[in-house]
């Protein structure tokens, strides 16, 4: 039961053994962002030379969106893909094995409801706050597919072509620290605000502040039990409480519940390697 299970996201791709919440021989890389996603796949496998024999199914938790086995981006600026690429067979052919891919926010929305923070609720949303945001949402036990949970990509104006994740998630806070002659990722923003600097703190104020805005317009459109919240943005100390400081003026019936993913950085792979099994 176990399984070779891969997440591919914006700015890094982690792949590792997965049975249950159990990992093994976990490799990380960075996403290279551009060329043939098979050699970036390659690389990762080429780094792993003990995942060999150990795994009956790959499964793979990616940015962007898939359909029918094929792979494409919504937000190139989150990652970069050849459209409509052929990922499950260009991974099932790399690994040997039956392949299964999925939304990454999906796939960790899964991971969450069955082992992690999502256990017990009749229905809970997943948000990553990632390089982008993604989502996923679980309602009456079924996970919903296709393009259910895109909600980094809600907009204020459907004729401006900017999704609120470009406003509020990893790449936005790199851009808006770059703006301010501050070259840094959004990880360098989180430890400039730790020192006391008032640029970064600013960001990270107006990234909250907007992602917040997007759980309480979540809350009024599903209202799930629990929003749980993972990515490494959203994971860093301090920022799901700064989020949930804005809901103290809502009515309480409106007020999202957010909790932290407990699988953290691996809520992806546990979620697709529990897909990936046909007994789950
Ligand atoms: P991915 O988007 O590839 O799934 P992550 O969930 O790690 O990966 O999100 C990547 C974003 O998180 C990047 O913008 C990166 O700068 C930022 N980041 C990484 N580590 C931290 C950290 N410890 N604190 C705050 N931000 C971080
Ligand atoms: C974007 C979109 C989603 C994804 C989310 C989080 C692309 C390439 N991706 O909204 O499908 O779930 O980013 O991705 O359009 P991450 O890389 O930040 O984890």
């Amino acid at each position: 039961d176990t399984v070779l299970a891969i997440d591919i996201g914006g700015t890094k791709i982690l792949g590792a053994l997965v049975s249950g919440t159990t990992i093994t021989e976990p490799v990380e890389i960075a996403t290279p962002g551009s060329g043939d996603p098979r050699s970036w796949i390659a690389d990762l496998f080429g780094r792993a030379p003990n995942w060999h024999g150990r795994y009956g199914r790959v499964g793979a938790a990616v940015t962007g969106v898939v359909e029918d086995g094929h792979w494409s981006a919504l937000n190139p600026k989150t990652l970069s893909i050849p459209s409509n690429y052929p990922l499950t067979e260009v991974l099932g052919d790399l690994a040997g094995a039956p392949a299964i891919a999925l939304n990454d926010a999906q796939a960790a929305a899964w991971g969450e409801y069955r082992l992690g923070a999502g256990r017990g609720a009749e229905s809970c949303v997943f948000l990553t706050i990632s390089t982008g945001i993604g989502g996923g949402v679980v309602a009456g036990g079924q996970l919903l597919s296709g393009m259910a949970g895109h909600f980094g990509q809600f907009r204020a104006d459907i004729a401006d072509e900017t999704p609120i994740e470009s406003l509020a998630a990893g790449r936005w806070m790199a851009e808006a620290a770059q703006a301010q002659g501050y070259p840094t990722d959004a990880r360098g923003v989180f430890a400039a605000a730790a020192q006391g600097d008032a640029w970064a703190e600013s960001i990270i104020a107006l990234s909250a502040g907007r992602i917040a805005t997007l759980c309480a317009n979540i809350q009024l459109g599903l209202a799930p039990e629990r929003i749980i919240i993972g990515g490494s943005i959203g994971l860093a100390p301090g920022f799901i409480a700064r989020i949930a400081a804005s809901f103290s003026d809502l009515p309480p019936r409106q007020r999202p519940v957010l909790v932290a993913a407990q699988l953290g950085g691996q809520a992806g792979i546990v979620g697709i390697a529990q897909i990936a099994l046909p007994s789950n």
